[in-house]
């Protein structure tokens, strides 16, 4: 039954008033994403060369948040990376996941984590924002337009 003081109100009133109730009772999450994205770029490099997409995850929420892939209408495949240098010898390598601890920032960066970005669907120009989807493991997806840059692009 409903709380005696919701039962006397107009039917259109209980009605918004129920709405808020249950709007507040719902985890947060539901309704917020938890990671926040920023600074996201592309280093396009010439020719059919992948480029590279950068950006800062920050997560603002309580939980950890896992990125587990990503996609882009604008590229075939898009997959992490995680530049590493062995023996002296710089390589890349695929990431199956990458976790942003509460509270924490990481930064996809020359030298270190990125979206790798291949075989260009369209053309794309130094200028063009490029969106792309981030995928998170507690099934979000995050669209976010990414500033396509220079081969100089840091
Ligand atoms: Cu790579």
């Amino acid at each position: 039954m409903l709380p005696t003081p919701l039962a006397n109100l107009p039917r259109p009133m209980r009605i918004l008033c129920l709405t808020l109730l249950l709007f507040f009772a719902m985890p947060s999450v539901l309704f917020a994403a938890d990671l926040q994205i920023s600074d996201a770029r592309i280093r396009l490099l010439p020719g059919d060369i992948p480029a590279a997409g950068y950006v800062t995850l920050t997560n603002a929420g309580e939980n950890d948040t896992t990125l587990i892939g990503a996609e882009s209408a604008a590229f075939d495949n898009v997959s992490i990376h995680q530049s590493v240098t062995q023996d002296g010898v710089a390589t890349m390598q695929h990431v199956d996941q990458l976790t942003v601890a509460a509270g924490e920032k990481v930064k996809l960066a020359p030298g270190g984590y990125h979206l790798m970005l291949m075989k260009r669907k369209h053309p794309i120009d130094v200028g063009d924002e490029i969106e792309i989807t981030l995928l998170l493991r507690n099934g979000q997806q995050l669209n976010a337009k990414f500033h396509a840059g220079a081969p100089t692009t840091q």
